[in-house]
């Protein structure tokens, strides 16, 4: 791996420092109380190309890579944690379009992601009963003459109440991961519905919201990849979503240790700031080690990723390194603004509840184990 920045992973990095410094990180508290994303914010991302980085120009993504993709990230979720996560699936979703899909529907659904058009992409593959186990989902889509009618519920989805399109998973033949595949709902479909508003402890700016599909019909070029193939499809998805929660958390933690550092030379307690405490500086010091090494971790994954190598295993390493320590930091730092870090005078309360999910969406702690394991004992 290549520890230096070529000049276009600089510049996105740089593009999306600058965007989160000025539209975000002074803003990132109106949106959580005011429970959105302003559409403005996600057509600004649009038009900087932070909604396709890794998609190729032929469809006006930014084809700058995973790895500019992971550094950017890491810059709008320092800024606000809830743009982040809208920002990661929409990103997701096209790359899973772009290397999956038809011509027409790269060029309908892509472009549309990347250029602002469809505002945002959701992914929808949990359902109520089936999260960490996808290959157990019940919502199914049955072939009639040239038409898929699709029945069943999604639970969890990022972003419902405004994406553009969905790439939904549904059982399209017998039990297991073999049955399932994947498809592509544009939101204005019939008898889609989104339902059930999630009241959440952190990323109130991103809405997060149940799905119900009563005899939703779809043209038979709705199917995204091979009948039967849609489990793999979210599986490679994830392990490059896993990269950029990765990425998220590591944003989040950086906002944190930043508004840490500067609270502990701020405050002054016993007749001398509390920097100047061997235990702050502890605190201090283990949270910068711990989110380098994340940050390493989450661009070696990216790395590979744009190498076009394996990198399930390595991004599910990056993933969990790299949320439990964010925790990890976002806690300590709260702990060195004292009582203030418990009131919402201060962003630190806002980043413990953010970056808590990031330990569960986009697959478990547990999961990521999971997957590390198997393919350590493989
Ligand atoms: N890339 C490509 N293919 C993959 C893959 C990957 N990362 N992971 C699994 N597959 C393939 C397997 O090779 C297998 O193929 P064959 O049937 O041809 O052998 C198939 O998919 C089924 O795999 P497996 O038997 O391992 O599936 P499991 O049901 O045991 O599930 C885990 C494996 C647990 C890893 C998977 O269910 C998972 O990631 N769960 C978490 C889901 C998640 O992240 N949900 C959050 C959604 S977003 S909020």
């Amino acid at each position: 791996m290549d520890l230096e920045l070529d000049d276009t992973q600089r510049m996105v990095r740089d593009t999306a420092r600058a965007f989160a410094d000025k539209h975000l990180s002074p803003n990132a508290a109106r949106f959580e109380r005011e429970e959105k994303i302003p559409r403005e914010v996600l057509a600004e991302l649009a038009s900087l190309g932070l909604l396709a980085v890794n998609i190729p120009a032929e469809y006006d993504g930014a084809e700058a890579g995973a790895v500019a993709y992971a550094l950017a990230m890491m810059e709008i979720a320092r800024g606000c944690a809830s743009t982040a996560v809208t920002m990661a699936v929409t990103n997701m979703v096209g790359e899973v379009i772009a290397k999956f899909g038809t011509d027409a529907q790269k060029e309908r659904y892509v472009r549309g992601l990347a250029t602002g058009q469809l505002v945002a992409g959701s992914f929808a593959l949990s359902e109520a009963e089936a999260g960490s186990d996808p290959g157990s989902m019940r919502t199914t889509a049955e072939k009639k003459g040239d038409r898929w009618l699709i029945r069943g519920a999604k639970q969890w989805i990022t972003s419902a109440d405004f994406a553009g399109v969905f790439v939904l998973w549904a059982r399209t033949s017998g039990p297991g991961t073999a049955g399932i595949s994947t498809f592509l709902v544009p939101a204005d479909t019939q008898g889609l519905r989104v339902s059930k508003h999630e009241d959440k402890m952190g990323l109130r700016a991103s809405s997060t919201c149940a799905l119900t599909l009563d005899d939703c019909e779809l043209p038979e070029d709705a199917l995204l990849g091979e009948l039967g193939g849609g489990f793999k499809i979210a599986m490679m998805a994830l392990d490059g979503g896993r990269i950029g929660i990765g990425a998220q958390a590591c944003g989040v933690a950086t906002a944190a240790l930043d508004e840490g550092v500067a609270y502990a030379r701020d405050r002054k307690q016993f007749g001398k700031s509390i920097a100047d405490f061997q235990a702050i500086q502890w605190m201090i010091a283990d949270s910068r080690t711990e989110l380098d090494a994340a940050k390493l971790l989450v661009l070696r994954a990216a790395s590979l990723k744009q190498a076009g190598a394996l990198f399930s295993r390595e991004a599910a390493m990056a993933k969990v390194y790299a949320t439990e320590k964010a925790g990890l930091i976002c806690d300590r730092m709260l702990q060195v603004h004292g009582g203030y870090g418990y009131t919402r005078d201060f962003a630190i309360e806002r980043h413990v509840r953010d970056v808590r999910v990031s330990r569960i969406y986009e697959g478990t702690s547990e999961i990521q184990r999971t997957v590390i394991a198997r393919a350590v004992l493989r």
